[in-house]
């Protein structure tokens, strides 16, 4: 009798276990890349489109250590007519609009690179986002492929949603 309401319990324990699964799960990442870099260069941002189901924060991001020593969130603002990137503390994602961080917006910024990121590459982040109403945290991983530059096309890293716009 004991061992029947252990596995209940248990059976109990996976239900809710999947079941918060699912209810941190409500953040899409669609079509994450990060520009590649020539030899020594230090920084470079990575691209997505976020979109949610209920209103969330992304607070934080990271890379392993082995690729980029600090990763922070970036905004473009103008400051005094110069166009310059700052970090800020969250970015918000409201339901029912995409968040897309894209070249001259919103981007994650992987600075302190140890290594060049050639096409081809791989950079795994994790992304750290907040529930607006419950202050809960989730994370959410994303493995954002590398864009190669050169061959004379190095201004317009290739991204194929964008040939799709009207
Ligand atoms: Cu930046």
């Amino acid at each position: 009798m004991q061992s029947k309401l252990q596995h209940i319990a248990l059976a109990i324990g996976i239900l809710a276990g999947s079941t918060l699964a699912q209810a941190q799960n409500q953040v899409t990442i669609k079509e994450p890349w990060v520009r590649g870099t020539v030899a020594q260069q230090k920084a470079t941002g990575a691209f997505m489109q976020i979109s949610t189901d209920k209103d969330v924060r992304l607070v934080e991001a990271k890379a392993p250590a082995a690729i980029a020593g600090v990763v922070e969130i970036h905004e473009m603002a103008m400051e005094k007519d110069v166009m310059k990137m700052r970090q800020i503390k969250g970015l918000d994602i409201v339901p029912g609009r995409t968040m897309e961080l894209k070249p001259g917006g919103y981007h994650v910024m992987l600075m302190d690179l140890k290594q060049q990121l050639k096409g081809g590459d791989v950079v795994p982040i994790t992304l750290t986002f907040e529930d607006t109403k419950t202050k809960s945290r989730f994370n959410q991983e994303i493995k954002a492929p590398v864009t190669a530059l050169g061959g004379g096309n190095a201004a317009m890293p290739m991204k194929p949603a964008m040939e799709h716009k009207p």
